[in-house]
C-alpha cells in the first residue's frame, strides 16, 4: 500500500503535521518491563491513572487487537522567542511553551479527525462494506505509550530527558496517533542520537532524573505544577523558581533544537499576556477571571486553587518585598493549599527582607 502511504504522508503535512511515520502496534516489546519498573518505584506520584490501565499503556496490541498499523504524527510547537528569558525576571511567572496559547489537545485532535476522514475515503479495496476500515485517534490522554511508538515509527528517539527528539524538530513537538486496521507499509525505527551529551540531565532544577532516560516524576516541576494535588514538599518549592505551569528547561537546552524552525501553527505562538505575566496580577485572579483568562488554554484544567498555589510559591521565591501584599491577601484562603502557600511565601519574603537565608 505504498501509494496510499505516500499520499497519506503528504496529506498529513497539508493538515499541519510536520512528521508522519508508521509502525506496528507490537513494535514496542521493551515497554512492559520499563513501565512496571517506573510504577514499582513510585515515580508516578499521584498520577494513579498511569498505573490503572498499565496493561494497555504497556502493550498497544492489547489496547486494540484488530489494529495492524499505527500512524504516528508529530506537530511542531517550536517557540519564536527564547523560552528561558522570563526565568530570570523575579516579578513574573514562567509558563511552559506548550501552554502559552491554545490547548494542543484540541488542535491536534481536530487535525487527526480530518486526516482520518480523508484516509477512510481513500482507503480503496480494504474499505469495503464487508471489511470497513476502522480507525481510532489518540493524543496524550489515552493509555498509549506515545513516545516508544514514536521511536518505533522513526519520528525521533527517546532522549535522556525521556521525551522524543527529532533530527528536524528537536524537542519541541507534540505527538498524536491513528490506530487502524489497514496494513500500511512501516518505517524504520530511529536510533539514539544523544551520544555523550547530558545537557538536559544537568540543567534540571530539581534533579528529577534518577539516571539518563529515567525520570522520577515526583520531583519534576511539570508534574508538581500541573498534576500534583495539595501542598508541594517544602524542600522542592524553592527549586521551582518562578515556574507556575510546566517546565521546559530540559527541552530548551537540547542541542538538536538548533535545526528547529518556529511552529507553522500560529495558535501555538505565545499570547502577549502569557509570555511573562506579572505575579501580582495573577495573584488577583478569582475563579471567574481565571476561567475567562485561560479559556481555550490547557492551564484552565488545573483550576484556580492549584494555579494560585503555584503563583504563591513563585512569589515566595521572588525575593521581592513589594509582593508581600499579594501573598497576604491569601493567608485565609478557603483552599488549604492556597493558604499554606501564602503563609510559606510570607515567611520567605519577610526572612529575605530581614537578610536571612
Ligand atoms: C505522564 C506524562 C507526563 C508526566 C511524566 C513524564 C514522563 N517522562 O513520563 C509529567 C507530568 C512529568 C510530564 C511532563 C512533561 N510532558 Co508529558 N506526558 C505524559 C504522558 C501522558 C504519559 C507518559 C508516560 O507514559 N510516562 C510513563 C513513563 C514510564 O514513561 P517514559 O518516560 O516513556 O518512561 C520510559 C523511560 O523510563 C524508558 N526507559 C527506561 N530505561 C530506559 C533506557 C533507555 C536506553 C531508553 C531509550 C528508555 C528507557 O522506558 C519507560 C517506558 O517507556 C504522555 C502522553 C502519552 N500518552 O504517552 C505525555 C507526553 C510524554 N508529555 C509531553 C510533554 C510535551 C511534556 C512536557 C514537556 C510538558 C511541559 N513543558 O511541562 C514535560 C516534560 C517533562 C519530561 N522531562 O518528561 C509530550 C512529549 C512529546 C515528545 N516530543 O516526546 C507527550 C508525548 C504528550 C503529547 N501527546 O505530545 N508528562
Ligand atoms: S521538565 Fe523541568 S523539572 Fe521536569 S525533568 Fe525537565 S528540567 Fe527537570
Ligand atoms: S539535551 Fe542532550 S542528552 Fe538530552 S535529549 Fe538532547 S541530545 Fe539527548
Amino acid at each position: 500500500m505504498s501509494g496510499l502511504k505516500e499520499a497519506l504522508v503528504a496529506r498529513a503535512v497539508e493538515e499541519g503535521f510536520d512528521l508522519a511515520r508508521i509502525c506496528r502496534p507490537w513494535d514496542v516489546p521493551q515497554v512492559p518491563a520499563r513501565l512496571d519498573a517506573f510504577l514499582e518505584a513510585g515515580y508516578h506520584g499521584q498520577m494513579n491513572w498511569l498505573a490503572e490501565r498499565s496493561h494497555w499503556r504497556s502493550d498497544p496490541a492489547a489496547l486494540w487487537p484488530e489494529a495492524r498499523s499505527v500512524i504516528m504524527l508529530g506537530e511542531s510547537y517550536t517557540p519564536d522567542t527564547d523560552p528561558m528569558a522570563s526565568l530570570v525576571q523575579s516579578d513574573v511567572g514562567t509558563i511552559s511553551v506548550y501552554a502559552r496559547n491554545r490547548d494542543y489537545h484540541d488542535l491536534v485532535k481536530k487535525r487527526l479527525k480530518r486526516l482520518v476522514r480523508w484516509l477512510i475515503s481513500e482507503a480503496g479495496p480494504q474499505g469495503t462494506k464487508e471489511e470497513p476500515v476502522q480507525v481510532k485517534v489518540f493524543v496524550d490522554t489515552a493509555p498509549v505509550p506515545e513516545k516508544p511508538l514514536g521511536q518505533a515509527a522513526g519520528l525521533g528517539w527517546q532522549g535522556k530527558h525521556t521525551n522524543l527528539v527529532s533530527r528536524d524538530l528537536g524537542s519541541w513537538f507534540f505527538i498524536g496517533s491513528i490506530f487502524t486496521t489497514l496494513e500500511l507499509d512501516t518505517d524504520p525505527a530511529e536510533i539514539d542520537n544523544c551520544g555523550n551529551c547530558r545537557a538536559c540531565l544537568d540543567i534540571c532544577p530539581t534533579d528529577a532524573f534518577v539516571a539518563p532516560y529515567q525520570l522520577d516524576a515526583r520531583r519534576c516541576i511539570s508534574y508538581l505544577t500541573i498534576e500534583h494535588k495539595g501542598p508541594v514538599d517544602p524542600d522542592l518549592r524553592p527549586l521551582m523558581g518562578n515556574r507556575i505551569y510546566g517546565c521546559d528547561d530540559c527541552l530548551a537546552v537540547c542541542p538538536w533544537n538548533k535545526f528547529a524552525v518556529a511552529a507553522r501553527e500560529t495558535r501555538y505562538h505565545a499570547r502577549d499576556d502569557l509570555n511573562a505575566p506579572p505575579l501580582a496580577e495573577l495573584a488577583q485572579l478569582d475563579d471567574t477571571t481565571f476561567r475567562a483568562r485561560f479559556s481555550g488554554s490547557p492551564i484552565k484544567r488545573i483550576g484556580i486553587d492549584r494555579f494560585l498555589r503555584n503563583v504563591l510559591y513563585a512569589i515566595g521565591n521572588s525575593g521581592r518585598a513589594d509582593l508581600i501584599p499579594a501573598a497576604e491577601a491569601h493567608v485565609d484562603a478557603a483552599a488549604p493549599e492556597v493558604a499554606d502557600a501564602a503563609r510559606w511565601a510570607l515567611i520567605r519574603l519577610k526572612n529575605d527582607a530581614n537578610g536571612q537565608a
